[in-house]
């Protein structure tokens, strides 16, 4: 570990305490301690910022915003070629950091890293593509167009669960647009942090580039309420729960700022009789256990058609069954721990929950034995992912709330329309799924009209985590809206102008006003 550490330059770290006690608090010492949740072990602890330090921040960050957007895009581009190069260099050291203070397997923390390689890629293409329009005047002798103009410090608020990528695809397309980003982390990821944006920071800063980057930890109401008020970030990109998107939302709308929210989802697969099943089982497994249940895409809800119900369930449960849980870092490993144990109790609570409601779980439904693990992991937050049956009838009102794990609630239908309107009838709309072998069951799902899926992400044949970073990632409802990554969502990160010009010697008015 401490090896690991070191390679990422985070053991003689200014903000990073080797040896934390363990027994500290944010409260009273102006630390935190960051801990594996595959151990419970401190890793190291972080310094976090004070109120003084946030202001520091956002003074270099307004600072080298008025110098970054005076460099052509294409080469702002370049800075950004060579950080996602540097990615490249320390991909598997970053991914198992990541692994270690989050606890994803290693192969999904290498994947998280790469996704962040991969939108750095992309924005290095898009800084040779901040394209605007012209448009005919209707008035002779003068033309228009508009253009995309740097936006301004942006603060980048992220949450445990990709506490890279996310990062990256606010943060690498910022920079090609102009942007400069101020990253405020879960306190819960503070190393991996720390090791992402040194990276990139350093990367700039030998380009001549100072404070393109930066990091402000700390408590919501010391640094967050702080950021999300001040009219110096025009932009605040915001990923957690809805409860969190709320706030920031109504705060940044009273200051009249722009917001982008990727909040929580509560995504369905609809399973339908003529689909291939052994695809659409794998699928669901991933969707439902990969990462611990704890991806916002993660699949929550699974409907079934009535004919296939039984088997399906059934072999679902056993491949849940075969799925080796435990340390995260270990190969052959497909399930690591939850973040917290304040996770672990959310799990038991809608166990609990569900079961009073009429749900009957099928596998799983209980922490994992600790006899079953080693002596080092028995401070780790491990459960058993969990199928709960709904009762006949469908009512499973627990299941309209996101648990941040891994629970799949099972639902049958008999016709596709009822097991839409079902998929659609929950508060968020990220990602939603549908495995059919007919295309008129497809189109269906994704009807042009929009009375398919109500969803920001909707899949046919493939699960409903795992996006690739090439379109637009988000989601409607109380998801927030925001889209990120790839298609056009650069154009969050600037601001629009319209352009229009006159060339004629006489005063031209629009909609042929005369005034004379
Ligand atoms: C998240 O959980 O906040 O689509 C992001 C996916 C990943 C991103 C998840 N590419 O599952």
């Amino acid at each position: 570990m401490h090896d690991l550490l070191a390679r990422l330059g985070l053991d003689n770290h200014p903000r990073v305490i080797a040896d934390p006690r363990g027994d500290e608090t944010p409260e009273n010492d102006g630390i935190v301690v960051s801990r594996s949740p595959a151990t419970g072990q401190p890793i190291a602890a972080v310094r976090l910022d004070t109120a003084e330090d946030y202001e520091r921040i956002t003074q270099r960050a307004v600072a080298a915003f008025d110098r970054w957007r005076r460099v052509p895009a294409p080469k702002r581009g370049e800075v950004v070629r060579r950080i996602g190069n540097a990615y490249r260099d320390v991909l598997e050291d970053l991914g198992s950091l990541l692994t270690l203070e989050m606890g994803k397997i290693k192969a999904e923390g290498i994947g998280e890293v790469q996704e962040t390689i991969d939108i750095a890629d992309f924005a290095v293409g898009q800084s040779r593509m901040l394209y605007g329009k012209t448009m005919p005047s209707e008035r002779p002798l003068h033309a228009m167009k508009e253009q995309w103009l740097p936006l301004g410090p942006m603060g980048v608020i992220t949450a445990f669960n990709f506490p890279n990528a996310v990062w990256g695809w606010n943060a690498m397309l910022a920079a090609v647009c102009g942007d400069v980003s101020v990253w405020k982390p879960s306190l819960l990821t503070p190393l991996i942090t720390l090791a992402t944006n040194d990276i990139a920071q350093r990367v700039a800063s030998e380009m001549g580039h100072e404070d393109i980057f930066q990091v402000v930890i700390g408590t919501d109401d010391t640094i967050g309420e702080r950021m999300i008020a001040d009219k110096r970030y025009p932009l605040i990109s915001a990923t957690g729960s809805c409860r969190m998107g709320r706030r920031v939302g109504s705060v940044v709308a009273e200051r009249l700022g722009k917001c982008l929210l990727e909040l929580g989802g509560n995504n369905a697969v609809i399973i339908e009789p003529d689909a291939d099943l052994d695809l659409a089982l794998k699928s669901t497994v991933f969707g439902s256990i990969g990462t611990c249940g704890q991806r916002c895409t993660t699949s929550r809800r699974l409907y079934l058609h009535e004919s296939i119900a039984d088997d399906f369930t059934a072999k679902l449960a056993s491949a849940y069954e075969t799925v080796r849980i435990g340390d995260p870092l270990a190969d052959g490993t497909l399930v690591g721990p939850l973040i917290t144990e304040g996770s672990v109790q959310a799990f038991e609570q809608a166990i609990e929950r569900a079961e009073s409601e009429g749900g009957t779980v099928v596998t799983g439904g209980e922490r994992l034995d600790a006899g079953k693990l080693p002596a080092e992991l028995q401070g780790g937050h491990y459960v058993v992912p969990t199928i709960i049956r709904a009762p006949a009838g469908n009512e499973l009102p627990v299941a309209m709330d996101e648990t941040f794990a891994p629970i799949l609630y099972v639902f049958t239908y008999r016709d596709l329309d009822d097991a839409i309107s079902m998929q659609n009838s929950v508060d968020q709309g990220l990602s939603s799924a549908i495995f059919t072998g007919s295309s008129r069951s497809a189109e269906r799902f994704l009807d042009p009209c929009g009375t398919g899926s109500d969803c920001g992400l909707a899949y046919v044949n493939l699960g409903t985590s795992g996006a690739e970073i090439g379109g637009a990632f988000g989601g409607e409802k109380d998801t927030g809206g925001g889209r990120e990554s790839g298609s056009d969502s650069w154009k969050a990160y600037m601001r629009r102008q319209t352009c229009s010009t006159s060339f004629s010697p006489t005063l031209e008015l629009a909609q042929g006003i005369r005034f004379e």
